[in-house]
């Protein structure tokens, strides 16, 4: 049977009509009051990193004026109101992602450190000499690399499944590369590079009829789609603080239980642990088996207060208004005389990158900058992609709900004054 494209999307056509106030959602985020270079802030390098809403910045600071403490350490009740705040969060991310036990949700640095925990707690203990791992064309560097680390280590063999020219996966090649010889999947949810939101579910139920566990990289998914780690059926998902609101240096790794419960341990060291003697030590059950040593306390709380402000708005509120802004960019930036849209697949979320001819996308970046629009400019951490669509470096302009339509009219102007000054 030949696989097909059925892109079912988890969010409303362009132009729904929903009530979004963006005006108020904008007066929640102080930083983008400010002025750049004089001129009125337009930020769009929401992929690089969100930005942050006053009630988690309030959070962080009443966390360490009111309840700074070690967890899951002291008797004393500054201790164990920070370790009431730890695990109410937790509480927090398996809602979030509709995880059947807070057991599943792990605390870890980032979505680079979750898929290097997969990596080498899964792949060390799971994956053999000739065994082969498949990945896709559009992945950022944190799901190449620590593959490429296993399958060196292991004598394993990476697969990549190529992208058409709009940047989709093509899914007959994944077929194709589904083998008795495939022992791991892992994919990208939404595309940095590319804006492109892949057909996970599908893809997962591909990998699962031949027995194969999927890891999916949700670091551009959560904020702008509704996830589902149940119905989608992954076995692992990671996924970054700072990209939904929270602070850096906090992330989440989502495993299925059954998968955890027969990993080892990615580190050792405090809180981990049930029992330590020189001859033997024995770990501690799920999640802290995976959290060694003190954990981000402030991140994790900081990241309970995000999720719950993007919950208040609602991800299908977020996902409908951001499918209309990403429209109104795409009419805005394909009016521009020379300037090629990279990654035009069907199903998108908020990612406009683009190449203009004759200028580089650092002086993209930099002449925008003067006129105070914050994109992105270079590989993106997804140098195959650029090898892809035979460009160095794309300019990528990432969109979060408190965009406007009258900032992506900026980032337009903006856009057309460097292709004056360039000429
Ligand atoms: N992409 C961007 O500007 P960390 O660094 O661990 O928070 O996230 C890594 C990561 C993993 N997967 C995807 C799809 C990502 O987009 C990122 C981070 C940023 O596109 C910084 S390179």
């Amino acid at each position: 049977m030949r696989a097909t494209h059925e892109l079912t999307l988890p969010v409303p056509t362009p132009g729904t009509n929903v009530a979004f106030d963006v005006d108020r959602v904008r007066k929640d985020f102080p930083l983008l009051r400010q002025q750049v270079h004089g001129k009125p802030l337009v930020y769009l390098d929401n992929a690089a990193t969100s930005q942050k809403p006053q009630v988690v910045i309030d959070t962080l600071t009443r966390y360490y004026a009111e309840e700074n403490s070690n967890v899951h350490r002291g008797v004393h009740f500054l201790s164990e109101r920070a370790t009431e705040a730890h695990e109410a969060a937790r509480a927090n991310v398996r809602r979030f992602l509709n995880a059947a036990d807070t057991r599943e949700v792990i605390f870890v640095r980032g979505a680079t450190e979750g898929i290097n925990l997969v990596a080498q707690s899964y792949g060390r203990t799971h994956i053999k000499p000739g065994d082969e791992i498949i990945i896709s064309w559009m992945e950022h560097h944190s799901n190449i690399v620590p593959w490429q680390m296993l399958c060196e280590d292991k004598g394993a063999v990476l697969r990549v499944i190529p992208i058409n020219d709009d940047g989709e996966v093509l899914l007959d090649e994944y077929e194709r590369l589904l083998t008795p010889r495939t022992k791991f999947v892992a994919l990208v949810h939404v595309s940095n590079a590319l804006g492109t939101i892949n057909p996970v579910k599908q893809m997962i139920e591909m990998a699962h009829r031949q027995r194969v566990p999927v890891l999916l990289d949700g670091a551009q998914a959560v904020a702008h789609l509704p996830v589902d780690v149940q119905e989608l059926d992954c076995d692992f998902y990671v996924f970054s603080g700072h990209k939904v609101l929270g602070p850096t240096g906090i992330g989440i790794l989502y495993g299925k239980a059954d998968f955890l419960e027969r990993m080892p341990p990615y580190q050792g060291g405090g809180d981990m642990i049930l029992s330590v003697t020189f001859e033997k030590t024995r770990y501690n059950t799920l999640p802290y088996k995976f959290e060694a040593g003190t954990p981000h306390i402030a991140g994790v709380v900081g990241l309970g207060a995000a999720i719950d402000y993007l919950q208040g708005i609602g991800l299908d509120r977020i996902a409908a208004y951001e499918q209309g802004l990403l429209a109104y960019g795409t009419d805005v930036l394909s009016a521009i005389p020379g300037l090629r849209l990279i990654g035009t697949a069907r199903g998108k979320a908020g990612v406009l990158s683009f190449v203009l001819e004759g200028i580089h996308a650092h002086d993209i970046g930099t002449v925008l900058d003067q006129q105070g629009v914050a994109i992105r400019a270079g590989h993106h951490c997804a140098m195959p992609v650029m090898q892809r669509f035979g460009v160095p470096a794309t300019a990528r302009a990432s969109l979060a709900f408190y965009n406007t339509r009258g900032e992506l009219d900026a980032l337009g102007r903006a856009i057309r004054k460097a292709i004056e000054l360039f000429s």
